[in-house]
């Protein structure tokens, strides 16, 4: 069964460039819920654990480099099959595959720095979602991770 919350992320570039305003009512025109949400500024040990599953990948250091490089937005979301909702209105990793009317086509620069973040399974959705926010502050915004 597919879960209904996900981890989202604004990357420093959209941050940076003023569109967070635009993803976020984009999103909850989409019929996104923001569940939790917090600016963060990534610590370099942070970004390298975030993105562990790529450490050898040959964009490994640019990722964690781009990652840290100014402030982000983290967000838990809610909708119906949340994961494959949201990784459906992003779009493909490089916005010039991905679809028109996905947020990396409207938002992103590129393959690299492309605009938002969003988990690949139920797993790492929950995850990440513990990864930014602590159990407590989810327990106060009524969001409860399964054990
Ligand atoms: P995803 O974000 O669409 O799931 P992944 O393959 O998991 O894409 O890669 C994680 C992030 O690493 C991407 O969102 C992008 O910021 C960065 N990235 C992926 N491929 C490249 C690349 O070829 N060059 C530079 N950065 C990349
Ligand atoms: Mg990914």
């Amino acid at each position: 069964m597919s879960g209904n919350l996900t981890f989202a992320m604004i990357k420093p570039d959209a941050v940076e460039s003023g569109k967070s305003g635009a993803i976020i009512a984009h999103l909850q025109e989409q019929g996104f819920l923001v569940r939790a949400m917090r600016l963060v500024r990534l610590t370099r040990p942070e970004a390298e654990a975030f993105y562990e599953v790529h450490r050898e990948r040959p964009f490994y250091g640019e990722l964690v480099e781009f990652m840290i490089s100014g402030p982000a937005i983290a967000m838990a979301l809610q909708s119906s099959d949340a994961v494959a909702g949201w990784r459906t209105a992003i779009g493909a990793t490089d916005p010039a595959e991905a679809a028109e009317g996905t947020i990396r086509r409207e938002f992103a620069e590129s393959k690299g720095r492309n605009a938002v973040h969003g988990s690949d399974s139920d797993e790492n959705a929950l995850r990440e979602v513990a990864f930014f926010f602590p159990e407590r502050e989810l327990a106060l915004l009524g969001v409860h991770l399964p054990a």
